[in-house]
């Protein structure tokens, strides 16, 4: 319990993703935030090396977003997308669509990522069992994958610690790609890895093993995000592509973390050059703004949906907040943003100096591995022996004394600030690391 009278009761709170009572015993929160930076209750100033949590893209507080949000809050408050709208879900699915890689015409709103996958997981089903391939009910995910926390998600996610507690009551059917992970051959790529393009054969491996007629979708990340920053060895994705292509299934890209300028494009599909069938977004969509995702999805998927009588529904799936106006308002200014400032632009522009400052840190104490690609980076820690995870955790701590908010995921440090930081605080992000890591060596 915190003494902090300053402080509301920390205990009825059940915090997510978190050790609850190690943090209510030494609580760390945000009091409000602006561009690059939080302030915490107890006035201190932190720059935001991660973009509130892989989200915030156009700094926090953006003026033009804030009034968007404000203005809709004003003039309409909710309305239902069931048999219903408003004109602000329909113009954002255009501006949505009109971004993203050709083919993927519609978009279908939800309210987080772990939504959006599983969404885009019964898109899948409802597809094949159109075409009259209802036997299409087989997933393939990949090792270390995370695709929130949904049961689908949980189900094609290789995030073990996640799954563990929930194994009994998963989906069925599924089956995993190796990761691609590969210390020994990548250790300290810049940018793409060279080795591993061959891992994506294993689909062939699976899909004989299962009899491909069984299959309805693979979904990765074009980019690992939560399991520490994993960018795709060259020619992987084609790869995969083409393996998809082969055997009749659809190919899934979860960007939730890589959508909205993170990789130096709209879409990581955009910067490796591979179009999916479905992409999943959230987080940036709105810049952190206002909870909201969406299932980007190409045009054949739809017009097969579309069959049976007018008058019935044709998808039976769609959330009370699907296309919310305050999303919708939050998501047009967030790309509004996007474009006028140029930001996925300035990302492009500064991932070579976002590179070199990372992997300044090559040769620090412990440090095993730095990827990066776009404005994600990661450096990797040998772990404490008896202790995994403790080294990064006070690499975070450290970071933190000094006024810089970094995020923990296993051994790996990340970094993936807002699109708009300067050169200037990369490198402070940067140095930051650098004297946590020889203070914790
Ligand atoms: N897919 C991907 C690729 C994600 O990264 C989700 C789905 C789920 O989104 P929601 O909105 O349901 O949380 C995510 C979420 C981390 C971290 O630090 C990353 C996420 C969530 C929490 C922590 O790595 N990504």
């Amino acid at each position: 319990m915190t003494e902090d009278t300053r402080l509301p009761d920390l205990e009825p709170l059940w915090m997510p993703f978190t050790a609850n009572r190690q943090f209510k015993r030494s609580p760390l929160l945000f009091q409000s935030a602006e561009g690059m930076y939080f302030t915490t209750t107890d006035g201190r100033r932190i720059l935001d090396g991660i973009a509130g949590l892989w989200c915030v893209n156009a700094g926090h507080c953006h003026p033009r977003i804030v009034a968007a949000v404000q203005a809709q809050a004003a003039t309409l408050d909710y309305a239902t997308a069931f048999n219903l709208g408003h004109p602000a879900a329909f113009e954002l699915a255009g501006r949505l669509t009109a971004l993203a890689p050709a083919g993927l015409d519609y978009a279908f709103f939800v309210n987080s990522g772990s939504e959006a996958v599983d969404t885009a997981l019964k898109m899948a089903l409802a597809y094949h069992r159109a075409r009259g391939e209802a036997q299409r009910i087989r997933f393939i995910g990949r090792e270390r994958g995370y695709h929130g926390v949904g049961f689908g998600g949980i189900s094609v996610g290789g995030i073990v610690s996640n799954r563990r507690v929930f194994a009994g009551a998963m989906l069925p059917g599924v089956d995993h790609l190796p990761h691609t992970h590969d210390l020994a051959r990548n250790a300290f790529s810049r940018g793409l890895p060279a080795h591993g393009a061959g891992l994506a054969d294993a689909l062939e491996r699976i899909v004989a093993l299962h009899d491909p007629s069984t299959i309805a979708a693979v979904i990765v990340e074009p980019v690992a995000g939560s399991a520490g920053v994993l960018p795709p060895p060259r020619g992987y994705l084609e790869r995969l592509r083409a393996l998809c292509d082969r055997y009749g299934l659809l190919l899934i890209f979860d960007e939730v973390i890589t959508g909205f300028g993170r990789t130096g494009t709209a879409f990581g599909a955009e910067t490796f050059g591979v179009t999916p069938d479905l992409l999943t977004v959230a987080k940036g969509l709105t810049s952190g703004m206002v909870p909201m995702g969406a299932v980007l999805v190409d045009r054949r998927i739809y017009d097969g949906v579309m069959t049976g009588p007018e008058q019935v529904i044709e998808f039976a799936h769609g959330y009370t907040y699907s296309g919310h106006p305050l999303a919708c308002a939050a998501g047009l200014a967030a790309l509004d943003v996007y474009r006028d400032e140029g930001l996925f632009e300035r990302a492009a522009a500064l991932a070579p100096a976002f590179e070199a400052a990372l992997h300044s840190l090559k040769g620090l104490p412990h440090v095993i591995d730095i990827r990066n690609v776009g404005l994600m980076g990661a450096v990797e820690l040998e772990p404490r022996p008896g202790a995994p995870t403790a080294r990064a955790m006070d690499v975070f701590r450290h970071c933190f004394d000094q006024g810089v908010l970094v995020r923990i995921t296993g051994e790996t440090v990340a970094l993936t600030p807002p699109l708009v930081i300067s050169e200037g605080q990369v490198g402070q992000l940067v140095e930051a690391i650098g004297r946590a890591l020889r203070a914790v060596a």
